[in-house]
């Protein structure tokens, strides 16, 4: 394998130490353990369409890696394949004004392209917490859609165009960056989400958007779980928000306690919102706010005052996600449509409460989304490996409240490997066959990504 790669890629930019394989074999997710054979640093298309045709001829497995960031094992190569990095493919290689476009190449870091977009006077509105770190291309691959989603979309919004090679090999252009393109099925829409199954994603057109208002953020206190909606409906009716998260107070206390923060008003509440707005609309969000006050479903509020004030108060939101890893958190990432919300929070806190009595569980999200992050934090006396399983085994339970929802067993993180044998609380089978189909079509040897997204079940 290592002089059939050696053909392809200088000796440095083929690694098999045991170090490397550790650290490019897997993501942020420490349930599996990575082992990977090799991993290769491409730096240009040739070189991935040459590995991927060795790949079809030689039976060899390839797993794409980005930033690194997911959260579902999506990238995790744990039984001898080649992953292959995007790291040296991470430059910006084009963009044009009048259409607002931007090419980049797939290791391009989302923070990189957030700050080249506002460089030239406009914006890339999707946005998370390990922005600094993830890659446009494991975006793409996972549709990855964060904190602002409720106003600027998805990942999936802002492709207008991709140049991926199929599992066969095959370069495809697809959409080319084009606004209407009525001619037949959009690949370019079946790579996004696809984990990396179908194709490997080279490069993406990145359409931007007219620079943002300035911005408040609001975080309220709050004292029921189904008064959260009350609040959406409530602010959504009055102002055009850019975001609506929520936490409890358990996540509060863990980012304060990490990042040695102030409280955002002395009392504590079980819950809240962080919202976000242009500043233009702070009148009518503070009269929004006197109505729920009246309706007592908020209890208290803090309006920022400055950039670096509403920074602090983000600070609040974003930081949960790092300053719950340490208690190695076994993570769902669950949706259903908003209007669904308030039933389904009941009917899985019943679940939550008589099946994990005993486990800290952390509530926290992008609520306007209808996305709820659920992480059960892993107890001191409980081994990570009794612990996940102990979790997995009573996912079903929680999936069962999704699917009689009819929601997502995960909005955003993608399905990897750690969804994977829940898939059908939210695809039919007659989906995950056709699905299995198209895998066919597009890898036809099940060369890329093997054993992430789709079991080959008869099922
Ligand atoms: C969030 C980040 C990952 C996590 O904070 O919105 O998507 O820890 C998450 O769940
Ligand atoms: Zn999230």
């Amino acid at each position: 394998m290592i002089d059939a790669l050696n053909e392809i890629f200088s000796a440095a930019r083929v690694r098999t130490d045991a170090e490397s394989l550790t650290a490019w074999g897997r993501d942020w997710t420490r349930s599996v353990a990575p082992a990977p054979a090799a991993v290769v640093f491409p730096e240009q298309a040739s070189e991935v369409v040459a590995l991927v045709r060795l790949a079809n001829r030689r039976g060899f497995k390839l797993v794409p890696s980005g930033g690194r960031t997911g959260l579902s094992g999506g990238a995790v190569a744990s039984a001898g394949e080649i992953v292959v990095s995007f790291d040296r493919m991470n430059r910006i290689v084009g963009f044009n004004a009048t259409d607002r476009i931007v090419r980049c190449q797939a290791g391009v870091v989302t923070r990189v392209l957030q700050e080249f977009a506002a460089d030239q006077g406009l914006y890339y509105p999707v946005d998370f917490a390990s922005s600094g770190s993830s890659q446009i291309g494991g975006n793409i691959a996972t549709n990855a859609g964060g904190i602002r989603v409720i106003r600027h979309g998805l990942t999936r919004d802002w492709v207008v165009g991709l140049t991926v090679v199929t599992g066969s090999g095959e370069l495809v252009e697809c959409n080319h960056g084009l606004t209407k393109n009525a001619t037949g099925y959009d690949f370019r829409h079946l790579m996004i989400g696809s984990e990396g199954t179908l194709g490997l994603i080279l490069e993406a057109e990145m359409r931007l958007a007219a620079p943002p208002e300035p911005q408040t953020v609001m975080v309220l206190g709050i004292n029921r779980f189904g008064d959260i909606l009350e609040v959406l409906a409530c602010f959504q009716a009055a102002l055009s928000l850019s975001a609506f998260e929520f936490f409890s107070e358990l996540a509060l206390t863990k980012v304060l306690e990490h990042r040695q923060l102030r409280r955002p008003f002395a009392r504590a509440a079980p819950f809240y919102a962080l919202l976000e707005f242009d500043q233009g609309e702070t009148e009518q969000a503070t009269a929004a706010f006197e109505a729920c006050l009246a309706q007592n479903w908020v209890e208290d509020g803090v309006l920022s005052q400055s950039e670096s004030q509403a920074r602090d108060l983000w600070q609040l939101r974003e930081g949960i996600s790092e300053s719950i890893a340490p208690f190695t958190p076994y993570k769902n990432d669950v949706s259903v449509k908003v209007s669904q919300v308030p039933q389904f929070l009941v009917e899985v806190e019943a679940v939550v409460s008589s099946r994990y009595p005993d486990l800290e569980v952390c509530w926290y999200g992008h609520i306007g989304d209808g996305n709820l992050h659920l992480n059960i934090l892993k107890p001191d006396a409980l081994d990570v490996s009794t612990f996940y399983e102990r979790c997995h085994r009573i996912s079903p339970q929680i999936f069962e409240v999704v699917e009689r929802h009819s929601g997502s067993i995960s909005a955003e993180h993608g399905v990897g490997l750690l969804k994977r044998d829940f898939l059908g609380y939210s695809r039919t089978r007659v989906e995950r066959r056709l699905m299995r189909q198209l895998k066919a079509v597009f890898d036809p040897n099940q060369v890329l990504n093997p054993g992430k997204l789709l079991v080959a079940d008869s099922g």
